[in-house]
């Protein structure tokens, strides 16, 4: 059999990355950190194992005559330039429903150390302040009114779970679903007018970009929190961070940022947000089952197969 060469765009886990070497000639990054040498092996490419955060734009689908097929590691893929992929007959597959339980977790955790103040709370402890008297209260979380951004199979499961806390629950998406029993409202700002808390899941890319801009933030009000797992790209970071100073909201739980891993100062050092390194899907578990369906669609192309699970645009 002919060695194959594919060209990984990511930092691939160990899990992933040796089952690829173990079949393929893994050109790990090499359009960045070689430009000449990526020049002379680009014909011959044949897949690209991407992430979620990955961008892979026409430019570079261009300069890949061979390639079949764009496996990310992820269920987003809003780096990837799919209309450029498939003039080109290149498939590009994500890896949907395997982290469809952890973001929900993190979503619930985050809502949850939010109104807990959980963050605050061990700072306090450790600190030595405890002595000194209580921390301020916190707010309650089970029962209030959750407005879902985004009524996906991560959606649902965070409704799902949302439920189990007897919160009031209401979802946008770009259609209702008439067989959810949850209020549908036509726009980001007329779901956030009756939400305490407005949870992100939704795509990114251009569809979404600053979707959640000042005027949601206002509807959102002075007793909400915001919470994304979606991407950093759909909230306007810049008036986010206006209305956590002004008091337009309560406060905010961030997972993703706009320009990742770069974490804006202002948010750093306000005490009313709650702060993660985008880690979704990032446990042990869930990263496998990423991989191993990642590694199964590109082996699967690159084999004459099926594959697994393509994005909808090439389904
Ligand atoms: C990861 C993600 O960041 O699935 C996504 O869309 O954002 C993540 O789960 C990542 O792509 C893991 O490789």
């Amino acid at each position: 059999m002919p060695d194959i060469e594919i060209l990984s765009v990511a930092n691939p886990p160990p899990f992933l990355l040796e089952p690829l070497q173990a079949k393929y000639i893994v050109h790990q990054r090499l359009h960045e950190t070689d430009p000449a040498a990526f020049a002379k092996v680009a014909p011959k490419i044949r897949a690209i194992q991407a992430s979620g955060e990955s961008k892979v734009g026409a430019d570079l689908i261009a300069q890949l005559p061979a390639l079949e097929v764009i496996s990310v590691m992820g269920v987003g893929y809003d780096g990837i330039d799919v209309a450029a992929a498939k003039a080109q007959g290149v498939v590009v597959t994500h890896t949907p429903d395997v982290l469809n339980d952890d973001v929900a977790d993190l979503a619930i955790a985050l809502m949850l150390a939010w109104a807990r103040q959980i963050g605050r709370a061990d700072r306090f402890v450790r600190a030595g302040e405890w002595p000194k008297g209580p921390l301020p209260l916190g707010r309650k979380m089970s029962g209030a009114r959750l407005g879902i951004v985004g009524m996906g199979r991560i959606g649902q499961a965070i409704a799902h779970r949302a439920s189990a806390f007897g919160m009031k629950i209401a979802y946008t998406a770009r259609s209702a679903k008439p067989d959810l029993p949850l209020t549908y409202y036509p726009s980001a700002a007329t779901l956030a007018a009756q939400s305490d808390f407005l949870v992100l899941i939704t795509p990114g890319g251009a569809a979404t970009r600053k979707l959640i801009d000042a005027e949601v933030l206002r509807a959102l009000g002075a007793n909400g929190c915001v919470v994304n797992v979606a991407r950093g790209s759909v909230i306007d970071e810049t008036a986010l961070i206006e209305a956590l100073r002004a008091g337009t909201i309560a406060g905010a739980a961030l997972d993703v940022f706009e320009n990742e891993p770069n974490v804006p100062q202002a948010l750093r050092e306000m005490d009313n947000v709650v702060l993660t390194p985008h880690i979704g899907s990032a446990t042990a578990q869930t990263r496998r089952a990423m991989a191993d369906l990642a590694f199964n669609n590109l082996d699967a192309r690159l084999s004459g197969q099926p594959v697994l699970t393509p994005v909808p645009e090439c389904q």
